[in-house]
């Protein structure tokens, strides 16, 4: 298998490899992780950027003294390495203020506060060079109908985020936001729910230029939605800013498996997009090392991450490079979906006028064609499995 590279551009969250492995029916199974250690460890290992929460880099209340001693230490780790912090985000969903949300509690009080957390944040993200900035509104929801006047929440929500898209401007950071959508988890329904939600709402923005989404692929896979056809239409739409890679397995609670371990055919044609439409930013890694892991499963499953990756980005290569495959394309008539459906300039009036397309075209005769889409798929499936 290939070593991972800085050119490879992966990255990994700090609260990913951190994790403790607490979970509802019990506690932590492996010690705190040091951030310093988790740059070393992940440098040595050939990843390319590290993110964070504030919180996971600061414990939550910290005083100003303190917080200066941790982010000093952090740094001094990055300039040791040369990992970069490409992403940073904020965490309005751990303490129980933000247990009604955070840009959308009901408590306006709540509100206001969480608007000066994340200012802070961007003042920080700024300051260590990131570039993409996300939201993750896992507390942004309800779990009965009655609490939560949808139409308000999302007022609030578009006010929350222009805001803060504009402070951005303001201060003339090179800074993007990057939403990500989940359906439910830790609430009963969660707003902005998929990648369709997402764009939907970001297209009702004042500064909708500077914001995008942050997809990640289980969350896609929880709410039973093909990730394949979200990421694509979010690279369409230009929307695609930053990534979440991590596996799941149906629509259950949240995995965040390593990605390759959910759907792996899912993932092979994931990678293919990502490699060949266009994506050029982190290749970002959000997932939990299983609890039965010690530390040295946790620095194995951040391995597993990339080599799942490169594999398939691999094996994506010999797809496309394989000649049958091409014509097999061509026989499932892939590349003519790119030719538009009108002329140039053609009109409704060329478009009746043209017989060809109506009184002289058979329909009978059209549906008689196979497309060829198993074949396709099965070379697809013969490549992912090393079988050519
Ligand atoms: C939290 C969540 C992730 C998000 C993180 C970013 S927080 O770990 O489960 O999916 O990407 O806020
Ligand atoms: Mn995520
Ligand atoms: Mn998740």
């Amino acid at each position: 298998a290939q070593a991972p590279t800085r050119e490879d551009k992966f990255s990994f969250g700090l609260w990913t490899v951190g994790w403790q492995a607490n979970d509802m029916f019990g506690p932590a199974s492996r010690p705190p992780l040091d951030p310093v250690e988790a740059v070393h460890r992940l440098s040595d290992l050939g990843a390319w950027g590290i993110t964070f929460h504030d919180d996971d880099l600061v414990p939550f209340g910290s005083a100003d003294a303190e917080r200066a001693r941790h982010l000093k230490r952090f740094q001094g780790a990055l300039a040791e390495t040369g990992l970069v912090v490409p992403m940073v985000t904020t965490n309005l969903f751990s303490h129980p203020v933000f247990k009604d949300g955070g840009l959308t509690s009901n408590d306006r009080d709540v509100r206001r506060y969480a608007l000066r957390k994340v200012l802070r944040n961007l003042d920080l993200a700024a300051e260590l060079g990131a570039s993409t900035f996300v939201l993750w509104g896992g507390r942004e929801g309800s779990e009965t109908d009655a609490a939560k006047d949808v139409r308000a929440a999302m007022d609030r929500y578009r006010e929350g985020i222009d805001f803060l898209a504009q402070y951005v401007l303001d201060q003339g950071y090179g800074l993007r936001l990057a939403l990500e959508p989940k359906p439910n988890e830790p609430r009963g329904d969660i707003l902005l729910p998929t990648i369709g939600h997402a764009l939907a709402f970001i297209s009702t923005l004042d500064n909708h230029e500077i914001v995008g989404v942050n997809p990640e692929v289980g969350h896609e896979q929880m709410a039973g939605l093909n990730i394949v056809h979200g990421i694509g239409q979010a690279l369409w739409q230009g929307k695609l800013f930053h990534i979440d890679l991590n596996g799941q397995r149906g629509p259950r609670f949240d995995q965040d498996l390593v990605f390759g371990h959910g759907d792996v055919l899912s993932s092979f044609f994931l990678v293919d997009l990502l490699e060949h439409g266009g994506y050029d930013g982190p290749r970002h890694f959000d997932y939990k090392p299983l609890r039965t892991e010690n530390m040295d499963g946790v620095w194995a499953s951040a391995e597993a991450n990339m080599a799942s990756y490169l594999l398939f980005a691999e094996r994506s290569r010999a797809f496309r490079a394989d000649p049958e495959v091409r014509a097999a394309l061509d026989a499932a008539l892939v590349p003519e979906l790119a030719t538009p459906t009108l002329n140039e300039g053609e009109t409704a009036a060329d478009l009746l006028a043209d017989r060809s397309a109506f009184e002289d075209f058979d329909p009978g005769k059209a549906a008689e064609r196979g497309y060829g889409f198993i074949r396709l798929s099965q070379l697809a499936l013969e490549h992912l499995t090393g079988a050519r």
